[in-house]
């Protein structure tokens, strides 16, 4: 395929150009007045599909960090299931949502202000009703996108809830690294785009495995999602060691397992991937250094989670199209979800 077929499409273009949003979405932190972690007894981070998994990437680097329990929930359950996540304890509730206006995650908030339950602290790419219902609301326009499946937009946002998440710590060292983002990850993008097109295009694969853990399961559940939305495949996220649990049976020569690598636990997690091997799978492995994609950042582990996003989003690019399909409008979805609750 020829990169002018390519950037015919939304879809591309967005990916393409996602580290400006991130470069943004700094800034925008960078000039916001935060919450103090002190005042909170929880924090929850809610969203709906992509910003679910967000949500989950998000909380557990919140929790990392801050050292203060924090948790993900769908708004749906927040909404109607909010006793088995919601206590007595003042919480901090970070509301996610591109759209801003996800009937599910609007009518949460909505919910959890009429009952008092604390302070919301809201992450957007558009100002809209969610925005409103912010005491704290951060907007990244530069994240804002055309097609139905969430690329820049997820990115930007992950990179606001980073950069909240390490100013809320007081680890202002860790928000400075957070500068070199866009750079690096711009110059991951040309490295290994054609990387992406070539597995992307390899039909041979019918089951995609997403393997991550800590911060990284949740960007798992998301590059999954992408595969799905744009492609129609079979794709599922694990934590690492838990694909030996029984998943792994699916393994054969039609598979490929996708390692999204730590440096803290490395070694266990590149052991699962070489015995996925061994069974017969393909493997791609993402991670700072020794991988198929290496970052080479220099970037402290618990600000880069970013740099696993653009070569999967672009893998899944080039798989749609290979397919023959349309990436930016996915099969039966919509951009946003509009419910009559
Ligand atoms: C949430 C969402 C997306 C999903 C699809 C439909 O939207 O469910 O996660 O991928 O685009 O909308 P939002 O609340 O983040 O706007």
């Amino acid at each position: 395929m020829t990169i002018m077929q390519a950037s015919n499409y939304h879809t591309y273009n967005e990916i393409k150009s996602q580290t400006e949003a991130w470069a943004q979405a700094i800034e925008l932190v960078r000039g916001t007045s935060l919450p103090e972690a002190e005042n909170y007894g929880q924090v929850l981070f809610t969203g709906c599909g992509s910003t679910y998994y967000l949500s989950r990437a998000a909380s557990t680097l919140y929790q990392e960090l801050t050292g203060r329990a924090a948790r993900a929930v769908p708004g749906g359950e927040l909404l109607f299931n909010s006793q088995t996540v919601l206590t007595s304890q003042r919480t901090l509730l970070v509301a996610i949502s591109r759209s801003g206006t996800t009937t599910e995650t609007v009518k949460a908030v909505e919910k959890f202000r009429r009952e008092k339950r604390g302070d919301v602290l809201v992450i957007s790419n558009y100002n809209e009703v969610l925005s409103r219902l912010a005491d704290v609301n951060i907007v990244i326009d530069k994240g804002q996108e055309e097609s139905v499946a969430q690329t820049r937009s997820f990115a930007s946002m992950f990179v606001a809830a980073d950069a909240v998440s390490a100013r809320m710590a007081g680890r202002n060292e860790l928000f400075g690294a957070m500068l070199e983002l866009p750079q690096v990850g711009s110059r991951l993008i040309e490295r290994y785009e054609t990387l992406a097109m070539e597995v992307g295009s390899n039909l041979d694969f019918d089951r995609f495995y997403f393997l991550g853990s800590g911060s990284r399961y949740g960007l798992a559940c998301e590059v999954n999602l992408k595969m799905k939305e744009m492609t129609l495949t079979h794709s599922e996220p694990f934590h690492f060691l838990e694909f030996r649990h029984g998943p792994m049976s699916m393994v054969n020569d039609k598979a490929l397992v996708v390692g999204m690598l730590s440096d803290a636990n490395r070694t266990h997690e590149a052991k699962v991937l070489s015995e996925m091997k061994m069974l017969g799978g393909a493997v791609l492995s993402l991670g700072e250094r020794d991988a198929d994609v290496s970052f080479a950042s220099g970037l402290p582990e618990t600000i880069r989670g970013v740099l696993y996003l653009p070569v999967l989003q672009l893998m899944a690019f080039y798989r749609s199209v290979t397919k023959g399909m349309n990436p930016d409008r996915p099969n039966n979805l919509t951009a946003v979800v509009k419910l009559d609750l």
